[in-house]
């Protein structure tokens, strides 16, 4: 009898699919199953034998039903690992065929000039592309007869709105809506009615920033114009300070780099010059202050307005203006 139990527990053991371990299992323990046979021919036992007899068929019931559950989950165990392995899916992976898109060049240059004035305490603004012409312009000290307008070709809208011609409009709403003390930058599309060539584009972009505080000085202007470059382009580049007239600002300064197209040798870009117009800036007129309800004697600061199309072309050497709108995607993959 010992030898029934061993061969049923062998088999088990050895059972290679659900169905063999099955059909031990039936011929065990179902109901003409061997086990349960000697179970029935208890009774025909000398009542001496039929203890020893009970005890062995419950033991022996016990050692293949352990085993059988053992062995059936591990079948169990075996089926979902299988089925695990053939439904698992890597989320993760990109679909064939499928490029991921990236950010546009502006765009990323954009956030890293946001990350870095956010870490100087500055806040980022928006503004509204069709705007006022006081908030364009009069706000700006450039009252309607004033030269500096026909410098800025503007397209003219009904009702007597514009399209915003540069960025400045943004420190205008940026002083009434926070007022003094203010550290603010604002990036933004601006348009222009000017022919296209290759360093001009009549849509383009700038980021406008503005600091508003007590004993605002050039210094402070400079260190700032300072930081910025070196983040952009991380590694000493060649500027130059000159004067610039901008009736918002006195005294007025138009930064410009060194081309890095043609290294200052003079190219399209920067009009055979060997110099890229970038970043005028001065200190704010008192009377745009003064516009805005803040009071310039106890109030003073800085404004510049960074040609961020054009930063973007020095930094990556692009040779014309007009591959940033293209949309054509042999440029755009490239960064
Ligand atoms: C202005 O727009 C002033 N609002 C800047 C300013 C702000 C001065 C605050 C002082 C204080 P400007 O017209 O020079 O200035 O334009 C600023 C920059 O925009 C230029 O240096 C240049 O880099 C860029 N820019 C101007 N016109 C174009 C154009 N058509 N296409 C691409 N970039 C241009």
């Amino acid at each position: 009898m010992q030898d029934l139990l061993d061969s049923a527990l062998a088999r088990i053991h050895a059972a290679a699919t659900t169905e063999d371990l099955e059909a031990v299992r039936v011929e065990v323990l179902g109901r003409k199953g061997v086990l349960t046979q000697l179970s029935k021919d208890m009774g025909k036992l000398a009542p001496e034998e039929r203890a020893s007899r009970g005890k062995f068929i419950n033991t022996a019931k016990q050692a293949i039903e352990t085993a059988y559950e053992g062995r059936r989950s591990e079948f169990e165990r075996a089926a979902l690992a299988q089925r695990l392995d053939a439904e698992w899916v890597d989320l993760t992976v990109p679909a064939p065929g499928v490029r991921p898109g990236s950010l546009h060049p502006i765009t990323q240059i954009q956030w890293e000039i946001e990350d870095l004035f956010r870490s100087m305490g500055f806040s980022v603004l928006d503004g509204p592309e069709v705007e006022t012409e006081f908030h364009n312009f009069d706000a700006l000290n450039i009252p309607p007869d004033h030269p500096a307008r026909d410098m800025q070709d503007t397209f003219w809208l009904e009702g007597g709105y514009l399209l915003r011609t540069h960025t400045s409009s943004v420190q205008v709403r940026g002083m009434e809506k926070l007022g003094p003390p203010l550290r603010m930058i604002a990036p933004g599309r601006v348009f222009r009615n000017e022919s296209v060539d290759a360093s001009h584009e009549h849509t383009f972009y700038q980021l406008e920033g503005m600091m508003i505080d007590r004993n605002v000085s050039v210094g402070n202007l400079i260190y700032f114009m300072k930081t910025l470059l070196t983040a952009i382009f991380k590694r000493d580049v060649t500027v130059r300070l000159r004067p610039g007239f901008f009736p918002f600002v006195e005294p007025g300064f138009e930064l410009d780099i060194r081309c890095l197209i043609c290294g200052g040798a003079g190219c399209p870009v920067c009009k055979q010059s060997g110099w890229v117009e970038l970043l005028p800036c001065g200190l704010v007129n008192p009377h745009v202050l003064r516009l805005s309800g803040i009071d310039p004697a106890e109030w003073n600061g800085f404004a510049f307005g960074l040609g961020l199309t054009r930063l973007v072309m020095m930094r990556y050497a692009i040779d014309d203006i007009r591959w940033l709108q293209s949309g054509d995607l042999r440029f755009l993959r490239q960064f």
